[in-house]
């Protein structure tokens, strides 16, 4: 999607503090961090939002799940973290690019909202 940041970045149109990448994902530091540590996870797909996840691309989301593992490890997250997903206008979320943040890197509040 040409009008899409995280699209941007993962062409490497605009520059991003990677993680780690394969051919299917892109995981990098967030440019407003929430947490001492924080980092967005993407698929290389563009896929609006959760809810445009079905059966055609749901192997992204997999992918994704399968090497936060390995992401949270390289973070120094093994105290733990939390998974966000922000969907749609009353999820707040403000980039139209799935995406998971992963929070850490001090003991979180336990409200959610
Ligand atoms: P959300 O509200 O769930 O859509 O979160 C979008 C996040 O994306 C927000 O925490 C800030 C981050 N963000 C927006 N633009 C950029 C960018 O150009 N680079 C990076 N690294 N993060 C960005």
């Amino acid at each position: 999607m040409s009008d899409c940041i995280f699209c941007k970045i993962i062409d490497g149109s605009i520059p991003s503090n990677k993680v780690y990448e394969d051919e299917k994902i892109l995981a990098f530091y967030d440019l407003e961090p929430q947490a001492p540590v924080h980092v967005l996870v993407v698929p290389k797909q563009h896929i609006c939002c959760a809810n445009a996840i079905d059966e055609s691309n749901v192997d992204y989301v997999a992918h994704i799940f399968t090497k936060i593992p390995e992401i949270t490890k390289k973070l120094n997250l093994e105290n733990g973290y939390r998974i966000v997903n922000n969907c749609g206008d009353d999820g707040c979320q403000s980039v139209k690019h799935l995406h998971f943040h992963i929070l850490g890197g001090k003991k979180l509040d336990s409200q959610m909202c």
